[in-house]
């Protein structure tokens, strides 16, 4: 589809299969993480024209901007930001969760929003058009106990997609949320690590698979999404999968 896209949080699970998915569609992508690594190893594999990798942590804003710039000098221009970088944060009730844990999950999952919304879009809005898709999630709508970090950043960034689209809405800018459900990766295998939920086994046919999350960024990129466009689109709704 020839369109750029910038992905966080690219270094595995639905960032990573989202990166592969956009350049199986005919996209470029900037791969964004803080593992050096794996971003470095997915953008070979995704192959040095389609892919560039660029180590970075989304919670300061220098690095994000800079993250930005090197995608516009390497490919020329940004269509597509997808903001998916995101971290569980402490799992403890409020009276005993740790202040520097809490604070640094709303550094990733709210301020990192922020930050990706904040440095794309004077290069959106100077193409005069973009796609601003930022991954919230069910706990934006509604509290779990021992979640207070993850529940509100997310409902924060949520918060953050309606006041985009209220804001640049007509300024050509595109912007949507869409909530996963769960999501089979490495955050559920923690979930269920913490011994949260009670859960004792993750059985994983019951998740729903990285990959679906990834294609419905990818339609949600194109003009197949524009009737939804504001909105924040679940993977639990029917209508939805049966379009995607
Ligand atoms: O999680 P995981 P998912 N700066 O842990 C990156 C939401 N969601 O794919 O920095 C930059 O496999 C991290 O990279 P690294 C969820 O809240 C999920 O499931 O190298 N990147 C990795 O690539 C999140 O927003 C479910 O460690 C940072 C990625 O984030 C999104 O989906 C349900 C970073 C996390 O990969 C992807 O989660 C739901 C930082 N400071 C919403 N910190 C679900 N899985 O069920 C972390 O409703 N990353």
């Amino acid at each position: 589809n020839g369109k750029i896209a910038l992905i966080t949080g690219a270094s595995r699970g639905i960032g990573a299969e989202a990166a592969r998915a956009f350049v199986a569609a005919g996209a470029k992508v900037a791969l964004l993480a803080r593992d050096r690594e794996a971003v470095a190893d997915l953008a070979g594999e995704l192959g040095a024209d389609a892919a560039l990798a660029v180590p970075c942590d989304v919670s300061r804003f220098w690095e994000v901007r800079a993250a930005v710039d090197a995608c516009v000098g390497t490919f020329g221009r940004l269509d597509v930001l997808v903001n998916n970088a995101g971290v569980i944060g402490p799992i403890a009730r409020l009276s005993e969760a740790d202040p520097d844990e809490w604070g640094q999950a709303i550094d990733v999952n709210l301020r990192g929003v922020f930050h990706g919304m904040r440095a794309a879009l004077p290069v959106m809005l100077s193409q005069g058009a973009g796609t601003i898709l930022t991954i919230s999630s069910g706990a934006a709508h509604g509290p779990n106990e021992g979640w207070s970090a993850y529940c509100a950043s997310k409902a924060g960034a949520a918060m953050l997609t309606r006041s985009l689209h209220l804001e640049n809405g007509e300024g050509g800018i595109r912007a949507m949320g869409l909530s996963p459900g769960t999501v089979a990766t490495d955050m559920q295998q923690q979930i269920k690590d913490s011994g949260v939920n009670r859960v004792s086994q993750l059985d994983w046919s019951e998740h729903i698979s990285p990959e679906w999350v990834a294609r419905t960024l990818v339609w949600m990129a194109g003009p197949e999404a524009d009737a939804h466009v504001g909105e924040e689109l679940s993977l639990r709704d029917e209508e939805i999968r049966r379009k995607v």
